[in-house]
């Protein structure tokens, strides 16, 4: 019944959308409450400082033993410092977008949910915004309607800010998705998936076929495939806007903000490669002209429950783009689609290569984008789990997620 949700500006399931746009009416930050919404007795509002140790630590201790975890409790986000700081810590991050709840008489950080700024376009629209994450609320404290809080509180700050809208994903379903996708996973170290309960042998077939299937050469073929660099920024940023322009919901980036997002680990020479957050690589020609790029980042899980194996290398795709002309010219046009499918089919194969390279043993890629095009030539299997995307304060026509009716590929 979401007796929470029906009382925000969201779209209700059954509606019908006639036109793109908010859905509150307007207001200014002015009409917004100085002061935080009352916290329940014994608990306390703390703002996160993400630059102090200390309080990072706490909010890593909290997400790593609360945060999402898979169906069975088997593997859970295993998140660290160098990932906050790359996923917290975008271009116009501000300090009081942190929240966090505390236990009054202790100081033990209990819940915590972020926003950072995302400028999105929703077809030819461009929208000022942010993006929730890390929603989390200790395990002690679930179904006491904490969230709901939480989520005002943010929404305050947030306003207060002059931003009126927000993006955020969810594996549950809320009044109402903008777009499902659902996740695929491409196994590069299949023996160790297959022995963390990761990956089940298929019926009628063997260990030693299923290795067999999902290897990968050590070496890429692509002639110019190289790691981006700072010269490269430009360049690089203007083919993926051209790209993104082929997508109905994107992310817009500025200069700062794309070297934040793709660039984080090269400004930190001396951090350990197992360490390394954000991979990207662009593919230079025989002209010196960037004609693609794609990155893919690391988050892995720690396994809950096995005697041999602690974590669980997890590639996630990112973004990507390419500069075939047919890429933008003509969407729906068969010959160009199937060209496009051509080069990114090579592409992402020299993606997964490097990602098994970079020690990863599965590489993740939601039906989204273009996506369809190559999951199933370079092995991607379906996730069980769905993400379902949503606008805050605004209302669109829906958004193909790359999915069947049915929710298959
Ligand atoms: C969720 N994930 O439906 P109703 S994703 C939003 N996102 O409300 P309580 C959620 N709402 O149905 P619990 C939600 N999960 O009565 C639950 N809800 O209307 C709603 N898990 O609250 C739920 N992280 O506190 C219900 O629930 C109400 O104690 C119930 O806590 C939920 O980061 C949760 O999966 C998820 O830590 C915190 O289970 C807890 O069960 C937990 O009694 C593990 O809450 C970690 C996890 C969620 C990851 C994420 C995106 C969050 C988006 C939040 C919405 C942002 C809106 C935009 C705000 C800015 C606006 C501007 C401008
Ligand atoms: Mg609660």
């Amino acid at each position: 019944d979401y007796k929470f949700w029906s009382t925000q500006p969201v779209p209700s399931f059954d509606e019908k959308v006639s036109a793109e746009g908010a859905i509150d009416k307007i207001k200014t930050p002015a009409d917004i409450p100085d002061e935080p919404l009352p916290m329940v007795a014994d608990f306390e509002w703390s703002t996160i400082d993400v630059d102090d140790a200390k309080d990072l630590e706490d909010v890593f201790v909290l997400l790593n033993e609360n945060y999402v975890e898979d169906r069975d409790a088997e593997f859970r986000f295993n998140y660290s410092k160098e990932f906050f700081n790359w996923a917290l810590k975008s271009p116009g991050w501000r300090k009081d977008w942190n929240v966090g709840v505390r236990v009054k008489s202790t100081g033990k950080l209990v819940a915590f949910i972020s926003a950072i700024p995302v400028h999105l376009n929703v077809r030819e629209k461009s929208i000022k915004s942010v993006e929730i994450n890390f929603l989390c609320v200790h395990k002690q404290l679930r179904s006491k309607r904490l969230t709901p809080v939480l989520i005002k509180e943010i929404t305050r700050r947030v306003n207060k800010q002059d931003i009126w809208q927000a993006l955020y994903t969810a594996g549950i379903v809320l009044p109402s998705p903008l777009s499902v996708c659902r996740y695929t996973h491409r196994p590069l170290n299949w023996a160790k998936l297959n022995e963390v309960g990761f990956t089940p042998l298929p019926p009628n077939s063997t260990k030693t076929e299923m290795v067999a299937k999902y290897t990968l050469p050590k070496k890429t073929t692509l002639k110019g495939l190289r790691p981006l660099e700072e010269k490269d920024i430009d360049e690089t940023l203007e083919l993926l806007t051209k790209y993104q322009k082929r997508f109905d919901l994107t992310q817009v980036f500025t200069r700062e903000e794309f070297e934040h997002w793709f660039l984080a680990d090269a400004h930190h020479k001396t951090l350990p490669y197992k360490n390394k957050v954000i991979f990207s690589y662009v593919l230079e020609n025989n002209e010196g002209k960037i004609t693609d790029f794609f990155s893919f980042y690391s988050l892995p899980f720690s396994i809950l429950n096995n005697p041999t194996y602690k974590e669980l290398g997890v590639g996630y795709l990112f973004y990507y783009a390419s500069d075939a002309d047919f890429a933008y010219n003509d969407r729906f046009n068969e010959e160009a689609t199937s060209a496009l499918k051509k080069r990114l089919v090579k592409l992402m194969n020299e993606a997964c290569i490097l990602a098994n390279n970079a020690g990863l043993d599965v590489f993740n890629a939601l039906s989204s984008q273009d996506n369809n095009l190559f999951l199933d030539d370079l092995k991607f299997g379906l996730g069980d789990g769905l993400l379902n995307f949503y606008l805050f304060n605004y209302k669109a026509f829906p958004i193909e997620g790359g999915l069947n009716e049915d929710h298959s590929l």
